[in-house]
C-alpha cells in the first residue's frame, strides 16, 4: 500500500518509523511519503491560509497550495486514471507494456475532519485494501471546500472523524488512521489471529470489548491468575473468556450490546 500525508506540520509523522509501521515500510508492505504543504506555495512567507469569506473566527487554508499538491502527487504515470481506465502512460501514446491489472489504481482521498463520518474499525478493514491512500491534513478552521470539489471530480474522497471531541488539526487524526489500517495490511502482524480477534473486528466476539489478559508469573503481589486459565481445559477458557468480555461490555459500553444478534446469544451469556 502506498500513502501520501499532506501536512504543515510533517514533524508530525516521525512516529511512523517505529515499531510496527517502521518495520512494514522497511519490509516494502507499506510506503509512506509525507509532503510539506508550504512546497507548493510561490510567496515569500509560504502563506497556505487566509481569512474566512462570510467572516467569523480563525482562518481557512487557501485552495492554491492543495491543489498543486494533489495535482503533483497524483500524477504518477503508472496509474489508471479513473473515468477511462487508461494509464496516463498509455494515454501519452508511449509504449506501456504493463497490464492494467498488474496498475495501482488511483488513490482514495481522506479528509480527517470532526465534521466526517465516525470512522471505525470497519472503514479500517475497507480503507486496508486500498492500493493508495492520501490523506491531507487541515489546520486552523479547515480547508477551503472547493479543495474537496474538485480532488472529487477524480478519485472517490471521504471526510472522516475520529472522535467527538475536537484536535488542533488532522495530524493526529491521521496517525491514528494510518496505524489502525497498517496493522490489518498483510504481513504486517506477527499473529494473524489477533486481527480477527481484536475487539470491534466485525464477527469477532460479536462486537464484544476483550477481557483481561495475564502473563507469568501465575501469582504476583499476592494476586493469582484466574486458574480456569492454567487448567489446560480450552473449552473452559473459551467459556471464561466469552463471560469476561460480556461482563466488561455490559459495564463499560452497554450501547456495543444493542448491537449483538440476538441469535448469537446462549443461555449461558444471559446468565452473565
Ligand atoms: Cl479527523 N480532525 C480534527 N481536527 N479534530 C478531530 C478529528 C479530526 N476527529 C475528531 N476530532
Amino acid at each position: 500500500m502506498r500513502i501520501d500525508i499532506i501536512s504543515i506540520f510533517p514533524d508530525y509523522f516521525a512516529p511512523l518509523d517505529l515499531s510496527l509501521i517502521g518495520k512494514a515500510r522497511a519490509a516494502d508492505i507499506l510506503d509512506v511519503c509525507v509532503h510539506d504543504l508550504r512546497s507548493w506555495t510561490h510567496d515569500r512567507h509560504n502563506t497556505v491560509d487566509d481569512t474566512p469569506y462570510g467572516g467569523g473566527p480563525g482562518m481557512v487554508m487557501k485552495p492554491q497550495p492543495w491543489g498543486e499538491a494533489l495535482d503533483e502527487i497524483t500524477a504518477r504515470d503508472d496509474v489508471v486514471t479513473a473515468d477511462t481506465g487508461e494509464s496516463a502512460v498509455a494515454a501519452s501514446g508511449v509504449e506501456d507494456t504493463g497490464k492494467a491489472s498488474e496498475r495501482p489504481s488511483g488513490p482514495r482521498l481522506i479528509l480527517p475532519t470532526p465534521s466526517g463520518v465516525p470512522f471505525t474499525q470497519a472503514h479500517a478493514l475497507r480503507l486496508s485494501q486500498e492500493p493508495w491512500l492520501i490523506f491531507a491534513c487541515g489546520r486552523y478552521e479547515g480547508i477551503d471546500s472547493r479543495v474537496l470539489a474538485d480532488a472529487a471530480t477524480r478519485m472517490p474522497v471521504e471526510e472522516i472523524s475520529i472522535g467527538d471531541y475536537v484536535l488542533g488539526g488532522g495530524e493526529v487524526a491521521t496517525l491514528v488512521m494510518v496505524e489502525t489500517v497498517a496493522r490489518l495490511l498483510p504481513g504486517v502482524l506477527g499473529n494473524a489471529q489477533s486481527v480477527a480477534e481484536d475487539s470491534f473486528a466485525p464477527g469477532a466476539m460479536d462486537n464484544l470489548l476483550e477481557g483481561p489478559v495475564y502473563t507469568k508469573p501465575a501469582s504476583w503481589r499476592g494476586l493469582d491468575v484466574p486458574p480456569v486459565l492454567l487448567s489446560g481445559d480450552h473449552g473452559a477458557v473459551d467459556r471464561w473468556r466469552r463471560d469476561e468480555a460480556l461482563r466488561r461490555t455490559v459495564r463499560t459500553r452497554p450501547d456495543l450490546l444493542e448491537r449483538i444478534d440476538p441469535a448469537h446469544l446462549d443461555e449461558r451469556d444471559r446468565e452473565v
